[in-house]
């Protein structure tokens, strides 16, 4: 799969606003600061299609971008910011549960975690929640040039412990922006799975 043109389309606040279903959605979603728009800006070769490193936790949008005309790459709002109240918090557990259980287009969601740190509660929150509602994933460890190839296995073992349905897990994969690692992975997966029938069609 080559990305030949790459375009930002519209931040959604509300579902009810949501483009139509008509195209295939590939869904990234972590912590803030786990390096989504980074990831985004580099499998499309653009520098600035997705903003980089902006107030964490303070984006509640998502943020559609129209990929060779054909299907989406979808940016959720991130979670699990320390600083950010609980009201939001609840708002984002609400937005980020209804969007992944009633989008029906939706081919696999990536989920993100850095290389170096601890999986948290949400990391694992999401996964349960892609198995319930029968949703494909990949899980993306970030920031892979932070850490040795030996501490990359032990966290790839350590996240792989979050994952109960092992049929749903199409891969881990190691990413980094300034190696390039991980990115052809991630090119492959969307375009195996872009005329696939979503589970929930
Ligand atoms: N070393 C390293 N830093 C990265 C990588 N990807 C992102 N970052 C940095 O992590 C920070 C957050 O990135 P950003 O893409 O804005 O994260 P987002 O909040 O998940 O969208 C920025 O300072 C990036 O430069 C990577 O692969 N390696
Ligand atoms: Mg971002």
């Amino acid at each position: 799969m080559k990305i030949t043109s790459a375009e930002f389309i519209e931040s959604i606040y509300d579902l009810r606003t949501l483009p139509s279903s008509v195209l295939s959605e590939f869904v990234f979603v972590g912590r803030s600061n786990v390096g989504k728009s980074s990831l985004i800006n580099k499998i499309c070769n653009k520098k600035n299609l997705a903003k980089i490193g902006s107030v964490p936790g303070k984006t509640k949008q998502l943020n559609y971008f129209l990929i060779n005309e054909k299907f989406y790459l979808v940016d959720l709002p991130g979670y699990g910011y320390a600083k950010v109240p609980e009201q939001i918090r609840a708002g984002w557990r609400k937005l980020v549960e209804d969007y992944i259980s009633e989008r029906q287009n939706v081919k696999v969601v990536f989920v993100m975690i850095d290389s170096r740190n601890e999986p948290t509660y949400l990391d694992e929150l999401m996964i349960n929640w892609l198995e319930y509602y029968e949703i494909p994933f990949a899980i993306v460890l970030t920031k892979a040039d932070k850490i040795s190839a030996n501490k990359m296995e032990k966290q790839i073992y350590r996240v792989s412990k979050l994952v109960k349905n092992d049929s749903l897990c199409i891969d881990y994969i190691p990413f980094s922006i300034f190696t390039g690692q991980g990115k052809n992975e991630i090119l492959n997966i969307i375009e195996e799975y872009l005329n696939k029938p979503s589970q929930k069609s």
